[in-house]
């Protein structure tokens, strides 16, 4: 007679997993099965200091799985989403290369769902792959979009954020989270590492309120600020007539900001003169002033009210420039404009190569000699598509380490004081703590911040900030602005980014 095998399969224990299990058992049994309940204010953005405040919900020991270690996992809610945090131990990338599983028991049953070690998961999501099931109890194929899963970072990390948004009906109009109280676990793989680590997951039940999201309005921080917006029109698409709605969309977006400085990206096939001429009617310039552009690689165009003294294609053959922009009599410095449009998806090593070349460029910039050198300490703003998936290295060569090391010419050798580093500037949409700046639905990677804006933060004040994404806004809002629900849609596959800087006067 064959034996009889248990439905569920049997998890097979890392060594290291089953060396830790005395004390795991022994530190269960001290903790009870109790349910947390955390409101709190996420932005789902790919930065954790919107975290920093809250206690981890479980906590799971160091060393017991690889090459995905989970460390400390917190759970919290608002009104809209339910919100995870957690720690891999391992850099890895959201999308692609690993076995990350979330395991959800949406109604808080063992009895229905996926039986999963003590629970009975409705819902199984596989980060890797973008994909999961949702078990109604006949199991349904879902995508992100299904969910309106987010996840930050969209590049590799050593930890993540993670939203889901609470009233999502994922299939045959059963939604998601149909009780008040859920049950959550981790899992990397059948070899790997969970959390928590015990049998029935971590007890959650939604807290109840609403924390409101305070809209940033347009109108500029004061009126001495310089207002730069970073924006991929997709394709040429400011020259698109053919394309009514699209034209009106982007006149909306584009009279909604108006920024003074805009880089662009995907300017395929027009010259930089037709760019300025377009945008004087699209916004026209006031009495006695004009836009002017420069293009100096294959997409980007840095376009200004306020002239532009000089240029310089930063890296040949790829979207990489700069300007130089002179902010008037009544501002002490010029303004150094980076223009950045990184290549796409899989081409990791070109987009590594293009973060060294600009960092040595800037580098040459900062010092006396090589092929050019700005006056001490200029202030210096990058922006635009950096495609940053995969494994976020060229973001961390533009933030950190030595290469970014640069003495001020005045300044000698390189000290900790003196350096000069890039700061990152972390946005949310106007009206939603989100942070993509990208996004399509059923595509081949999770929506994510790919465009960027980072500025060296020794003369230059960030006054406010934003990204423009017209899907998340009220239609209150929308009237306010003059914008339209489905504009930032129809005008292109990226959101344009705002910040409004101020600088020393003279
Ligand atoms: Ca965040
Ligand atoms: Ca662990
Ligand atoms: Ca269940």
């Amino acid at each position: 007679m064959p034996q009889q095998r248990s439905s569920q399969p049997h998890r097979a224990l890392h060594p290291l997993r089953r060396r830790f299990a005395p004390l795991l058992a022994l530190l269960l049994l001290a903790l009870p099965d109790s349910a947390f309940a955390t409101l709190q204010a996420i932005s789902l953005d790919g930065d954790f200091a919107d975290w920093s405040s809250m206690e981890p919900a479980a906590i799971d020991p160091r060393g017991d799985g690889e090459p995905i270690d989970f460390g400390r996992l917190w759970v919290a809610n608002d009104q809209d989403w339910l919100y995870l945090r957690f720690e891999c131990g391992a850099r890895v990338e959201p999308d692609a290369g690993q076995d990350l599983r979330l395991w959800i028991d949406t109604d808080n049953d063992p009895a229905t769902g996926k039986k999963h070690e003590g629970l009975g998961a409705e819902l199984v999501w596989e980060f890797g792959k973008r994909t999961g099931t949702f078990y109604t109890p006949r199991p349904v194929t879902l995508d992100p979009a299904d969910l309106h899963l987010r996840i930050g970072p969209t590049h590799g990390s050593d930890q993540f954020e993670v939203a889901l948004r609470r009233d999502r009906r994922p299939a045959r109009d059963l939604p998601l989270f149909p009780g008040p109280t859920v049950r959550i676990l981790l899992s990397s793989g059948r070899l790997g590492d969970q959390v928590p680590d015990r049998p029935g997951g971590l007890l959650y039940t939604f807290a109840p309120g609403t924390i409101p999201i305070a809209p940033i309005d347009f109108t500029r921080a004061t009126p001495g600020v310089v207002r730069l917006a970073g924006y991929n029109i997709q394709h040429d698409g400011l020259f698109k007539k053919k394309e009514a709605p699209r034209q009106e969309a982007l006149q909306r977006i584009l009279r909604a900001i108006n920024a003074d400085i805009w880089i662009l990206n995907e300017v395929w096939n027009h010259r930089a003169e037709a760019v300025a001429k377009r945008f004087e009617q699209l916004l026209p310039s006031p009495p006695g002033g004009a836009w002017h552009a420069v293009r100096r690689d294959r997409g980007n165009v840095i376009v200004s009210r306020f002239p532009i003294k000089q240029s310089w294609a930063i890296l040949p053959q790829h979207r990489l420039s700069a300007a130089l922009i002179d902010l008037g009599p009544e501002r002490e410095q010029d303004l150094l404009v980076v223009a950045n449009h990184w290549r796409c998806c899989k081409a990791e090593d070109e987009r590594r190569k293009e973060a060294q070349a600009l960092v040595a460029w800037l580098a040459d910039a900062n010092t006396p000699g090589g092929t050019l050198t700005l006056p001490a300490a200029t202030p210096i703003v990058l922006g635009g598509d950096l495609n940053l998936v995969g494994s976020g290295a060229p973001l961390r060569t533009l933030l950190g380490g030595e290469i970014n090391a640069v003495p001020a010419p005045d300044r000698g050798d390189p000290t900790p004081s003196n350096r000069r580093l890039l700061s990152l500037l972390v946005s949310r949409h106007s009206d939603a703590r989100m942070g993509y700046t990208w996004r399509k639905e059923s595509a081949r990677y999770y929506p994510g911040v790919l465009d960027y804006i980072l500025y060296t933060s020794d003369r230059v004040t960030v006054a406010k900030h934003f990204i423009l994404d017209t899907r998340t806004m009220s239609p209150a809002r929308l009237t306010i602005t003059g914008l339209r629900r489905n504009d930032t849609v129809l005008a292109s596959d990226h959101d344009p980014r705002v910040v409004d800087l101020l600088f020393q006067p003279r």
